[in-house]
């Protein structure tokens, strides 16, 4: 595969400062030479540093939201521009408001090549509130509800932009919802798998389902995964850990079965945070896990057990 690594170091959707110097930390725990020693061309397009979009009036409820739309329409371009070009983007964060701009991308690209978009999100946060909805007015916790169309938004890209059906929407590790997203997330009809769920099903028959039900429409789909998905246990550089999080075993289960489908369009890496980590800890296990989604394997299956 061409794979296009983005670099964007935005902190201004989070409530704290530290995750613009994800990237760095990223690409010092050797991102690009592990993708490259896998096979695959890596084109890094360094860090987009956009100014801030001085059109967007400030909202008392959208904290530096001049800075975030700024990045949205950015990454909306770069992503959109990479996989016209058949690449595979990796956005490498940065809070999770690139997102915004990430998805965006990626569906105007679902939108020229006549393909539904898929969005598997990995967090413990459902990150579908609103500046109306929202507790912290923290933009990290809206781009779901940005990108299934919530017209508060509207003014940060073109209304018309292509947008996702929430019904085409999977999250898994989720374990921390605020009152009114809760309501927000049932109403839009986003398939939530929370951590009992997880618990309840298993990681594999979860994401079986999600696997077919992609394939069977010949979906393109897009990964977006948040440190705090994972256990703060092993990966504790982010701002908003949540106990109770996904294993080691359980993230790399997901990234092998996503790697086996072949349908992963694009990723993005999200929410670490440097400052807080411990001596590079949630970087390298973030390059590994992204390693696995590009074909890192342990054993060439079948194994005996199969
Ligand atoms: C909380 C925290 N739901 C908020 N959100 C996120 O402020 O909206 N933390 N995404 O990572
Ligand atoms: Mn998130
Ligand atoms: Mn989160
Ligand atoms: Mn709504």
């Amino acid at each position: 595969k061409t794979i296009t690594l983005i670099g964007a170091p935005i902190e201004e959707g989070s409530g704290r400062r530290g995750a613009a110097m994800g990237p760095t930390a990223l690409r010092i725990a050797g991102i690009d030479t592990v993708l490259a020693e896998l096979g695959h061309t890596v084109h890094d397009e360094g860090d987009v540093r956009p100014l801030p979009a001085r059109d967007l009036a400030h909202h008392p409820q959208a904290n530096n939201l001049q800075m975030v739309g700024a990045f949205a329409r950015a990454l909306n371009d770069a992503v959109h521009d990479a996989a016209r070009k058949g690449h595979v983007p990796i956005i490498l964060g940065g809070d999770h408001a690139l997102s915004m701009g990430s998805v965006s991308g990626m569906a105007r690209h679902a939108d020229d090549v006549g393909r539904p978009l898929f969005v598997l999100w990995l967090d413990a946060h459902a990150d579908f509130n609103s500046p109306t909805t929202s507790p912290s007015g923290n933009m990290h916790g809206m781009p779901v509800a940005f990108f299934c169309g919530e017209a508060e938004f509207a003014p940060i890209l073109a209304s018309d932009r292509p947008l996702v059906d929430p019904k085409r929407v999977y999250q898994i590790g989720i374990r921390s919802v605020d009152a009114r997203e809760r309501e927000e997330i049932a109403e839009h009809g986003v398939n939530v798998y929370d951590m009992r769920t997880v618990d309840e099903m298993g990681m594999a028959h979860i994401m079986r389902q999600i696997l077919d039900e992609v394939r069977a429409v010949n979906g393109l789909l897009h990964v977006s995964l948040d440190v705090d998905f994972m256990d703060p246990e092993i990966a504790p550089g982010v701002g908003t850990t949540v106990p109770g999080g996904a294993t080691f075993r359980e993230a790399h289960l997901i990234m092998e079965m996503l790697c086996d489908s072949d349908l992963v369009s694009s990723l993005d890496v999200v929410e670490l945070n440097p400052f807080l980590d411990d001596r590079g800890k949630s970087a390298r296990i973030l390059v590994e896990l992204t390693a696995s989604l590009f074909g890192r394997r342990i054993l060439d299956r079948p194994t005996r057990s199969a």
